[in-house]
């Protein structure tokens, strides 16, 4: 990929007072499957240059100040390591949208734990083909099936104030902590069946508040994002990704997005991480065009 000439996050101006503030968090260390989303900030910040800074609709995004802090360091292992980058992610003021590229989506635990610092009495919408609600998977409590879980404790966030999207794979315990705590769940069978429909629940749910999109690629289908931990058949498209995204988020104020688990070794001609980018763009025109 020849990027000469090019400048990071399609040429938008780092400023001073920033609009959005972007950081990464390399870490994969919960992943259990492949691992690999570690290189994940480093290659979507290089291939951020194609991107033209102007939405798929034409929206300009020229004037947006965006503000790269670089990788925020979690250590060894999550567990021990989420404080760090959350106090770091927690300092940047609150009128600034804040963008993350993880990692796997266990670096969403400190990315909600700042999130809800910034902005007490946030909901979450949590796009991804699993719910993560596991306090046991695979061998530990701190794996990425626990992601949302152990998020859900470090922020004190109320289960009762996520909504998953696109969720297509369950754990008999995910399924049942949902029905206990009042998840809102819209599979990714939900979405294909009725889109308008899908949206309209979610935007209803989260209607007046502030919101963080935490947004695992895995929720698109891996013929749209093959680079990723686990492929999980039946998923979005990034078409379909696009337009929930924007419905569901019609009458909410948006303060943050994280995008997760791209494993840029198991990617094919950058698609994955190019399919994120997309997703940040397009977020930042909605964040934008509510301005
Ligand atoms: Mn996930």
């Amino acid at each position: 990929m020849n990027l000469d000439g090019l400048r990071p996050w399609g040429g938008l101006v780092d400023g001073d007072r920033p609009d959005v503030v972007v950081a990464g968090i390399a870490y994969d260390g919960s992943a259990v499957y492949r691992k690999g989303a570690a290189l994940a900030p480093q290659r979507i910040r290089e291939l951020s240059a194609v991107m033209p800074p102007v939405t798929e609709e034409g929206q300009l995004l020229t004037g947006l100040r965006v503000k790269d802090i670089g990788d925020l360091d979690a250590g060894e292992d999550i567990e021990g390591g989420w404080m760090d980058p959350m106090n770091r992610l927690a300092a940047i003021p609150p009128e600034a949208f804040l963008t993350v590229a993880g990692g796997d989506h266990c670096t969403a635990i400190s990315t909600l734990a700042a999130q809800t610092r910034r902005h007490p009495g946030l909901r979450v919408l949590w796009v991804d083909a699993h719910p993560d609600l596991c306090d046991y998977s695979r061998g530990g409590s701190w794996t990425c099936g626990c992601a949302l879980r152990r998020a859900l404790e470090a922020s004190g966030i109320e289960p009762s104030r996520v909504v998953i999207a696109g969720g297509r794979d369950f754990d008999p315990e995910e399924l049942e902590f949902i029905r206990a705590n009042g998840v809102l769940l819209v599979t990714a069978a939900d979405i294909a069946r009725d889109p308008t429909g899908s949206a309209q629940r979610i935007a209803e749910r989260l209607a007046g508040s502030k919101v963080h999109i935490s947004f695992d690629i895995d929720v698109l289908d891996p013929a749209f994002a093959p680079g990723t931990e686990i492929p999980s058949a039946g998923g979005l498209s990034s078409r379909e990704a696009l337009e929930l995204l924007r419905g569901a988020t019609r009458s909410s104020t948006l303060v943050g997005f994280d995008v997760v688990e791209v494993s840029p070794p198991f990617d094919n001609a950058d698609i994955t991480s190019l399919a994120a980018l997309k997703m940040i763009f397009e977020v930042w025109g909605l964040v934008i065009g509510k301005r």
